[in-house]
């Protein structure tokens, strides 16, 4: 299929971080498909699949889904858009990840971008966020923050050790974030 040459970035940080945000500013600029690995999973759950009870689960605690189930979500989405751009957001969140959709899709990323920014922040956003999502309480957060510095954190280290982390300070007013993003694009 088409997607199997596609440009991938895959975007990374906390929960909060703004990955949502930044990739929805992206897509009006550049001609990038935005798709959310949470988003997709929760997509999922709502469908009725089999699997939906198993994702809800683990999304409630915070813990990442089986491999499998993720990066078939992913190239299904990859391959019904006709695209081949993408702003992969929130995956891969640990090794296995990063290795199944390595085997699967046989795609690297052309870059990845780390949204970096404190918790406490991070914090303060989610809590401050009314979307009615089952993981925005302040207990299922703190294990998300924990999953995010065990096993995200990790891969991040991955990719900057091959010169392929673009890191941003996201800590800043999202117009600000955006700015810097942009230039990433535009070269
Ligand atoms: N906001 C954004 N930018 C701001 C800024 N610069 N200044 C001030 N406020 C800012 O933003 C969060 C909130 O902050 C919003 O209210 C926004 O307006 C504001 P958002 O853009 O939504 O941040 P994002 O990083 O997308 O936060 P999200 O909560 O979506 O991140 P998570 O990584 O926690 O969530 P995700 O949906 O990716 O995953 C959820 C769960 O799904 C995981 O915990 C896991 O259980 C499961 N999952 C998997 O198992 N596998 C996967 O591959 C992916 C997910
Ligand atoms: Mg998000």
């Amino acid at each position: 299929p088409r997607w199997k040459k596609s440009t991938v970035v895959f975007v990374l940080g906390g929960p909060g971080s703004g990955k949502g945000t930044q990739c929805a500013n992206l897509v009006k600029h550049f001609s990038y498909t935005h798709f959310s690995a949470g988003d997709l999973l929760r997509a999922e759950i709502k469908s009725g699949s089999q699997f939906g009870a198993m994702i809800q689960s683990m999304i409630a605690e915070g813990r990442i889904v089986p491999s499998e189930i993720t990066v078939k979500l992913l190239c299904k989405a990859m391959e019904e858009s006709g695209n081949d751009k993408f702003l992969i957001d929130g995956f891969p969140r640990n090794e296995e990840n990063r290795i199944v959709f390595e085997n699967v899709a046989k795609i690297e990323p052309a870059f990845v971008l780390f949204f970096d920014c404190p918790e406490d922040e991070l914090e303060r956003r989610i809590m401050s966020r009314n979307q009615g999502r089952e993981d925005d309480n302040i207990e299922t957060i703190k294990k998300r923050f924990k999953v995010f510095v065990e096993s995200t954190l990790p891969i991040i280290s991955y990719y900057e050790s091959k010169g392929k982390l673009r890191k941003i300070n996201a800590a800043k007013p999202s117009e600000e974030v955006f700015e810097a993003v942009k230039v990433l694009f535009a070269s």
